[in-house]
């Protein structure tokens, strides 16, 4: 019966091994045309996945910065989504890399997820990313919907997910996907073989 209970235990390890916290910078790359981007903005993510908002400053001691994010609606680029999440603006200092704290977002379902920041025109010059996009609801869908540069439209309340401390504070490379995902699974083995073995020692 313990070994049973263990058993269980290391299935639901290994079940949390699975979910993976998908790291999105809300920046701006200055070497781009037009800088103000979500990085990565193209993601795919599982039901139980976390998405992880960063937050970037200049670290250039000339401007701060004040990104937010928000879900937004295929249909109406640009403008909130009834009932989506919202972190609020982020104000990050001109000196700082990042803000110090994180905005994260569980993944309830793999629809497609579409989301902006809010300040200003960022939104309708690039400021904008997709999670699960399929079908008419996809990155470049979105892109063709924004014809003109306007100011975006911001919820009115924040919610929808939790702001934490931000243990991790640096400016991130955009992930390998294939790389995340083999440290899972062999996480994932390690904890089922676990659970398997104590399950043939009782
Ligand atoms: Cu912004």
């Amino acid at each position: 019966m313990f070994c049973r209970s263990l058993f269980l235990v290391a299935i639901a390890l290994a079940d949390l091994a699975f979910s993976a916290t998908i790291e999105i910078v809300a920046q701006a790359a200055y070497d781009k045309p037009e800088p103000l981007e979500f990085a990565p903005n193209e993601v795919t993510a599982a039901v139980g996945d976390v998405l992880e908002f960063h937050f970037a400053g200049p670290g250039t001691g000339v401007l701060g910065s004040n990104h937010s994010v928000a879900q937004g609606v295929f249909e109406n680029p640009c403008n909130p989504a009834p009932n989506g999440f919202f972190s609020g603006y982020m104000a990050v200092n001109a000196t700082s890399t990042e803000a110090n704290m994180v905005f994260r977002v569980p993944v309830k379902s793999t629809d497609p997820i579409v989301f902006y920041c809010t300040q200003g025109q960022h939104c309708t010059r690039g400021m904008y990313g997709v999670v699960n996009g399929a079908g008419d609801k996809t990155l470049q869908s979105y892109r063709r919907s924004i014809t003109v540069n306007r100011n975006a439209v911001a919820p009115t309340t924040i919610g929808g997910g939790e702001m934490v401390s931000n243990e991790i504070s640096r400016i991130l490379p955009a992930e390998t996907p294939g790389a995340a995902g083999s440290t899972k699974v062999s996480l994932a083995l390690i904890f089922v073989g676990l659970g398997l073995a104590l399950l043939i020692a009782q």
